[in-house]
């Protein structure tokens, strides 16, 4: 077993990390502070291949395997928890979506558009009667000769506002249960589409979560993910949608955790107190260590989930593991690195509350943690005999 990076997954890091460093992070703060999507970076980050990791090259993508996008997730992250948060709704929610389950039509039409950021990529599941509860979604898909008639609302979409290609769910059978539940693709400016207000969220305020609303908003079949097979199958496209993008977001996690402990140990060598550096006394050394273990073994989880995406037909299990794991241990790393910190880490003149605020919804989004214990138990359940 062999847990070095390959040589390219190393240089893909170091790329990654750089472009982190030079443009992410600097503009970081500013980025929440304005709330303008950040167009011109993510065109950067498509030309560096950055933005759609694993899409494959005849999209224009540079056909990465997902320790790749992991690797990648974690870097930009540790940059700006929003990008990563826009990244992964582009990437893993819209673009794989299309990639795994789209017709050749689909792929060749939508995918170029999504790797060369010229349209940024959304994905709409989300309702006021459906969260956790995928399967509760209530927006209508009426069939109406070659086309369906779709009226209903979705919310918390992240890049909904600026997106321009959504993979939207509806209801096409409201009899059939997760069985009438259809994913279709919808271009931004169909007539009977809106968006509303953006969220007042407590972090990623560099990313957007919109309402999306549909008044009779007609898509021919064509527009079926997948195409007229795909009929019915939208809650198991979403399952294993979700399935991967929970290993983005234990990866975005591990990157928040890094930067916070990075910034802590910094601090610990130049904050001195009772005559010393605090990186002398034991109570902050206890709080590094706690600190690094967790984080390597949230990371540890993150390219084994990765690893099983890129080996298995169902990463189910690890993705849910990877995402709970990481998601509480950014939790607690970025509190005991804002603790190390003092007042001053309760301050905006520090990074350490925006990772602070930005690792909250780790725990929310993709699925609570709640779910993910739920999925979990239920694969232990049907594995472990
Ligand atoms: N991969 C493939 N198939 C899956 C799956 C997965 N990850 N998860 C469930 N399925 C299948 C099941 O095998 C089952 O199929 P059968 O009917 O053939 O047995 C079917 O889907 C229904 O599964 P289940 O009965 O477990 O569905 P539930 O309605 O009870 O809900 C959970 C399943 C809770 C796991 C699902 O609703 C979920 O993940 N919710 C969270 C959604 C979420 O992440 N929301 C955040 C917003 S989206 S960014």
């Amino acid at each position: 077993m062999d847990f070095a990076l390959s040589e390219d997954h190393q240089m893909i890091r170091d790329m990654a990390r750089e472009f982190a460093d030079e443009v992410l992070a600097p503009q970081a703060a500013e980025l929440e502070k304005t709330r303008e999507f950040p167009e011109e970076t993510l065109k950067k980050m498509a030309e560096l291949g950055l933005l759609t990791p694993p899409v494959p090259e005849e999209y224009g993508g540079p056909g990465l395997d997902t320790l790749a996008y992991a690797i990648i997730g974690e870097e930009v992250a540790r940059g700006c928890g929003s990008t990563a948060t826009i990244l992964g709704a582009h990437c893993s929610l819209c673009c794989m979506p299309i990639l795994t389950f789209g017709t050749d039509e689909q792929k060749k039409k939508y995918l170029p558009q999504l790797t060369s950021a010229e349209k940024i990529g959304a994905f709409g599941l989300t309702e006021p009667s459906a969260g956790s509860d995928a399967a509760g979604i209530r927006t209508k898909a009426v069939k109406d000769g070659d086309y369906y008639v779709i009226n209903g609302h979705k919310q918390w979409i992240t890049n909904g506002h600026y997106a321009g290609i959504f993979v939207i769910l509806a209801n096409t059978n409201p009899k059939a249960g997760l069985r009438g539940i259809t994913a279709f693709i919808l271009d931004r400016d169909t007539p009977g589409f809106s968006t509303g207000k953006i969220e007042e969220t407590m972090g990623i305020r560099g990313s957007a979560q919109t309402e999306l609303h549909f008044e009779d908003v007609r898509l021919h079949k064509d527009q079926i993910l997948g195409g007229e097979r795909g009929l019915g199958r939208g809650f198991l496209m979403a399952m294993r949608v979700l399935d991967s993008g929970r290993i983005g977001v234990a990866a975005a996690s591990v990157g928040i955790a890094q930067a916070a402990l990075e910034a802590a140990v910094k601090y610990s060598k130049e904050r001195e107190q009772f005559g010393s550096a605090l990186k002398g006394f034991q109570a902050i050394q206890f709080m590094i260590a706690d600190m690094s273990t967790e984080l390597r073994a949230a990371r540890l989880m993150t390219h084994y989930a990765a690893w099983a995406k890129d080996n298995n037909p169902k990463c189910t299990l690890e993705a849910a593991q990877a995402k709970l794991y990481a998601s509480e241990v950014v939790g607690r790393v970025t509190d005991l690195a804002l603790q190390i910190h003092g007042g001053y880490g309760y301050t905006k003149d520090f990074p350490l509350e925006r990772y602070y605020r930005d690792a909250r919804i780790k725990r929310i989004y993709e699925g609570t943690n709640e779910i993910q214990r739920m999925v979990i138990a239920h694969e232990v359940l049907r594995r472990v005999r």
